[in-house]
């Protein structure tokens, strides 16, 4: 005994002892088991490592340990079927597509606390050259160790390090390995369904299909998803539209007397605060405020603030924020519901319901046009124009750039240009992106100290957000000089969180605290929604609402009747107004109760509490459960089975026909010149002709620098 422990204690017996073993009998047998232990142990690992599954309890525990081991047995039996090096090369392929599959959720997760869905992948085109720039700076090298087996495995193979096997194993074995690899899967599925009622068919949390099923069984999960969106869409007809509207008009409030129409055919501003969260607002580092344009904003007389607004998107971020903003409607529960259905869908948009009222309508935004699929959705939606990068004069410059597109300060400066362009009244809505994450800034456009949590992506924020409410007032103080300040409405929103749950140690720091609970991350969830207009009554409104909401308000303060409309928000302005907040993975927020991962809360004193102890939650949280799973499930059935196309005789509103709309450059300047004859309303028409640019005011260096940036 003494003799085998001192022999396997060296690296160079214990290999040669389990080459012999391996050598011995059927050694492919015990290559596929190797494999198979292998993909357990890493996906094992970084299970723990890097993802935050919100296991609790033996069962999960259990489960989590268990469920990388039936896909691995599946896959790499495909391997037993074979015989020689060609089951070898299985075995090692198989291994390599799990490890692929593990890394890149891994680097995915990282940043959006979410696991990759096919609708995510299936956007491929258009979201991921832009994701390709965050994950560059995510990416540790210890990441690439769930490859090094991969490569000793190859070693071995190519330099004949193993004695192949040639006899292969005989068929009736690989079968019943596949079995059991199967059978194996049932019963995790078992257990698991016993600990979650409703596992598959609520999923409302792709953590939980994670934690309980495993990593490959997700996938397919979400595949079959996929597929199913496409049959809904057939299978939907006209009565289900009918049933929609039935829920909707239950939840119709009465509009606010005291701001109904008050800003009727006023030009509409929608401002999009990238990743701008409510903590901002005031906040201070080193005693100097972060945001001090915004501060005064929000704190105006004339501006309408909520300080207890949330951000409600999921996977889609940035696009889920605008669909719920233009239409009132939840992203999806999986991958981004522009980039799915935005191309297909029929919709009743702001910009749609804005146009059909005179409005001339159209989005900013320097990014490319295809990211999160706008150039085609805003079609759908009704924007008659879209300035998108193509538009903006030297904007691929590389010091014009930083992350995912412009440079706000030139982006705003630059969108001048068209803005004293649209006939009035005009819908504009400029999509900012200089405070994204990673939060990188050229060290010229540094003029913020950066927090000290030590915490890499999270020191930049309050840098970058800086930097837009810098350019956020020179923007301001331009319109005011155009004369399109006090014949204006603004809408300024933040879309979601800057910080990712991930980040809780520095968000400990951020905030203050020793140590963050659920409840400090849903309160984390705040962004600002601020309307402003010169005459509004304004005021901080501790209304709890989210952006579902964005448009049954503003159309309250702009006197647009809403009859008939299929918006599953309400008006935050009205007097029944109750203020109930539904994530989009089914968490919710009231004035009274907090529901957040899995944990209840007191929403005011933000103290835990359970559901044994309190008959009053009880009641809360059946009804607010309720209601989550109507919202959204009536949501996603609008989108998934596109009812709005259904909806032909509402009196208020005429479909779209997106083929009216054109977005290349040419068409959009072409159409603009136009108008400033046709419709000699815009700014630069009331000028005659004389450009206003000179107005604009910019510190940008990059700017100053070019005596030829503009337009050639
Ligand atoms: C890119 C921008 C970013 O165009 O809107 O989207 P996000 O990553 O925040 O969803
Ligand atoms: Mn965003």
């Amino acid at each position: 005994m003494i003799g085998l422990l001192k022999r396997i204690s060296n690296p160079k017996n214990l290999w040669r002892q389990i080459k012999r073993t391996m050598d011995t009998s059927a050694p492919i047998v015990w290559f596929f088991i190797l494999n198979v232990v292998l993909v357990w142990l890493k996906t094992y690992a970084e299970y723990h490592m890097n993802f935050n599954l919100g296991v609790e309890g033996s069962t999960q525990q259990f489960l989590l340990f268990l469920n990388p081991i039936p896909t691995a047995i599946i896959f790499l039996s495909i391997s037993l079927y074979f015989r020689g090096v060609t089951s070898y090369w299985l075995a090692i392929i198989f291994n390599l597509i799990q490890s692929i599959w593990l890394f890149a959720n891994m680097l995915y997760y990282r940043e959006f606390s979410d696991f990759l869905s096919m609708g995510i992948l299936g956007s491929g085109s258009s979201t991921g050259t832009n994701l390709g720039k965050s994950i560059a700076a995510i990416i540790h090298w210890t990441d690439y160790l769930v490859f090094i087996d991969i490569v000793i495995l190859i070693f071995l193979v190519v330099f004949k390090q193993l004695t192949i096997d040639h006899k292969g194993v005989q068929k009736k074995f690989a079968i019943l390995t596949t079995l059991f690899g199967i059978i194996l899967m049932l019963v995790d599925y078992g257990i698991a369904s016993t600990d979650r009622s409703g596992l598959l068919t609520r999923s409302f949390d792709n953590n939980y299909i994670v934690k309980y099923l495993g990593l490959n069984e997700y996938a397919v999960f979400n595949a079959v998803q996929t597929y199913n969106q496409t049959e809904s869409r057939k299978r939907a007809k006209p009565s289900d539209l009918a049933k929609v509207k039935k829920f909707v008009a239950t939840q119709k409030l009465p509009a606010n007397i005291q701001y109904y129409g008050t800003q009727k055919g006023k030009n509409v501003f929608m401002i999009h605060l990238e990743s701008f969260q409510q903590f901002l607002i005031d906040y201070k580092v080193d005693g100097q405020e972060v945001t001090p344009n915004l501060n005064k904003f929000y704190h105006d007389q004339n501006t309408l603030s909520f300080d207890n607004f949330y951000n409600q998107v999921g996977q889609g971020k940035t696009s889920d924020a605008e669909m719920m903003q233009e239409n009132s409607l939840y992203g999806l529960a999986t991958g981004s519901a522009m980039v799915k259905y935005g191309t297909s869908n029929t919709f009743e948009s702001l910009p749609a319901i804005l146009g059909q009222r005179g409005y001339t309508t159209a989005a900013f935004h320097g990014d490319v046009a295809s990211f999160w699929n706008r150039d085609n959705t805003y079609k759908s939606f009704g924007y008659n124009y879209f300035f998108s990068k193509a538009y903006y004069a030297n904007a691929n410059k590389a010091n014009y750039n930083i992350g995912y597109g412009m440079k706000d300060k030139i982006f705003l400066r630059d969108s001048a240009k068209y803005i004293e362009q649209l006939p009035q009244p005009f819908y504009a809505k400029l999509i900012t992106v200089t405070n994204h994450y990673p939060y990188d800034l050229d060290k010229q456009n540094i003029s913020f100290p950066a927090t000290k949590t030590g915490d890499k992506t999270v020191d930049g924020y309050v840098q970058t957000a800086h930097y837009l409410d810098q350019a956020f007032a020179e923007l301001m103080s331009y319109l005011k000089k155009a004369g399109l300040y006090d014949n204006s409405v603004f809408v300024l929103y933040g879309d979601h969180y800057g910080i990712s749950e991930n980040h809780q140690d520095a968000i400990a720091q951020l905030l203050g605290k020793d140590k963050i609970t659920n409840n400090d991350l849903a309160t984390f969830q705040k962004v600002p929604f601020m309307i402003h207009a010169t005459g509004l009554k304004g005021g901080i409104d501790h209304t709890y609402g989210g952006e579902i909401d964005m448009l049954p308000t503003l159309m309250d303060v702009l006197g647009i009747p809403d009859n008939n409309m299929t918006m599953f928000g309400q008006d935050m302005l009205s007097s029944k107004y109750d203020g109930k907040v539904v994530f989009r993975d089914g968490d919710w927020i009231t004035p009274t109760y907090t529901k957040y991962n899995n944990q209840y809360f007191n929403t005011k004193t933000g103290d835990q509490v359970t559901l044994k102890s309190d008959k009053k939650l009880q009641k809360v949280a059946k009804q607010m459960s309720a209601y989550a799973t109507k919202v959204l499930g009536y949501s996603d059935a609008v989108i998934t089975g596109d009812l709005l196309r259904f909806d032909t005789s509402n009196s208020d509103f005429n479909l779209i026909n997106k083929k009216n709309y054109n977005y290349k450059k040419t068409e959009g300047l072409a159409s603009l010149k136009k108008a400033l004859k046709s419709n000699p309303s815009s700014v630069l028409a009331k000028n005659k002709g004389k450009s206003t640019l000179s107005d604009y005011v910019t510190d940008a260096p990059e700017l100053k620098t070019d005596s030829d940036d503009d337009d050639k």
